[in-house]
């Protein structure tokens, strides 16, 4: 009998369980809280961001500290819908609603904003955003020939110069050699704690998974991030040696994909984990996506190792984006997948479109089940998708 039509035994509840210190998405952002006023009171520099294409390594080397500025709330968006179109991606305006009405304190506590021009929801609202308070834009191209890399790498070394400007500094190639080797460092660190999904019966919980990539964003100090990490790998590891032949084998693996899920992560990931489904694996920006590939250390120009890796990204907003594919079959392969959810923030057009291939992809030549949900960060759709996640689960 399928998990979600039996009573779980208790070593089956246990394996959907949080640990103990598990903070919530919420709760470590209000964390960072504190953690960024004392920083900023001991004079450190803060670069606010949107986007995994923008070479953190750069904002490393000025000697600064990235923080993420997405937003995953739906409280500041009507504020947001009074300058933007109400039919517009959910984290754009809630991350635009969040700095129009000054309740975010790491927009506030950002002395630069770094843009991009991956989709044009998020790169019109930038200009909004430059109103409130200094956005840069890097322009990304949108294709991986020569003349974009060629082109990539001179954005990449114009936002270093706008660092440099920015702060009355210089930023050498010694200085972004360190933090390349400092960011190669966290992928790998967080590769081995997201491919701890491989592990088959499912070692925990993807909602687990998800938040803490994401959380982790809030505690400023990457090495100790890095620590955490690994320190919870070790810990899941042994815990899933000691307790591997009992924990049960016949709930389904799936694999998310698609849009930024942090602002519908209990929705979604929670709901058809609570079904008694194991989420093992993420193609997305809070999972492997950015991860799967490092800078080139060994290559002599810093700007081309640089310009190569983050144009790699398999994002939709490039094209075509065949790449995304061939990576999501190779994950179906090595985490035993057996179906897939493809989750699309409202009016988000680049995903939206690419589903299609994504579908035909995973149904015809995969041969699972896929469903694609469209949603916001309301609450209101959350009967309906749990409707439709039973149902999906029913087709494994
Ligand atoms: S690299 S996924 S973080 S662009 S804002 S594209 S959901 S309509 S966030 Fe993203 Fe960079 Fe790509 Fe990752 Fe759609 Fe919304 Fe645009 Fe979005």
């Amino acid at each position: 009998m399928k998990p979600w039509k039996r009573e779980m035994s208790e070593m089956e509840q246990t394996s959907i369980k949080l640990p103990a210190d598990f903070e919530t998405y919420g709760e470590a952002r209000k964390a960072g809280f504190l953690r960024m006023k004392q920083l900023k009171d001991q004079g450190a520099r803060v670069v606010g961001m949107f986007c995994s294409f923008v070479p953190t390594e750069l904002v490393y080397a000025a000697g600064a500290l990235p923080v993420g500025l997405c937003a995953f709330t739906e409280e500041p968006i009507p504020a947001a819908e009074a300058n933007l179109p109400r039919n517009l991606c959910p984290l754009i305006k809630a991350s635009y609603g969040f700095a129009l009405t000054d309740t975010c304190p790491y927009f506030y506590f950002s002395d630069l904003v770094v843009g991009e021009t991956t989709c044009d929801g998020k790169k019109k609202m930038f200009e909004l955003l430059n109103e409130i308070k200094d956005t840069y834009v890097m322009q990304l191209p949108h294709s991986r020939d020569e003349a974009a890399l060629s082109f990539w790498r001179d954005q990449i070394i114009a936002f270093k110069e706008k660092l440099e400007a920015f702060y009355g500094i210089t930023i050498t190639e010694d200085d972004i050699r360190q933090a390349i080797r400092k960011k190669n460092r966290e992928r790998d660190v967080m590769r081995r704690y997201l491919e701890l999904g491989k592990l088959n019966p499912a070692p925990m919980s993807g909602y687990e998974m998800g938040t803490r990539v994401d959380a982790g964003s809030f505690s400023f100090d990457l090495d100790q991030r890095c620590d955490e990490i690994e320190a919870r790998t070790a810990e899941v590891l042994e815990q899933w040696k000691a307790s591997k032949d009992s924990l049960p084998t016949d709930r389904p693996r799936l694999l998310v994909t698609g849009c930024p899920n942090a602002g519908v992560r209990d929705k979604i990931i929670k709901a058809v984990e609570e079904l008694g489904a194991d989420v093992v694996a993420f193609d997305t920006c809070n999972g492997i996506r950015e991860k799967v590939e490092k800078v080139d250390e060994s290559d002599p120009d810093v700007y081309h190792a640089l310009a190569v890796k983050y144009l790699n990204i398999n994002c939709s907003v490039m094209s075509p984006n065949e790449s995304r594919r061939e990576y999501i079959g190779e994950m179906i392969d090595s985490y035993a997948v057996d179906g897939v959810i493809e989750i699309v923030l409202q009016s988000c057009h680049t995903y939206d479109v690419e589903a299609f291939f994504i579908r035909r992809f995973v149904t015809q030549e995969k041969g699972l089940p896929y469903l694609n949900i469209e949603t916001d960060y309301s609450q209101s759709d959350k009967g309906q998708i749990n409707t439709r996640l039973a149902a999906f689960l029913e087709t494994i």
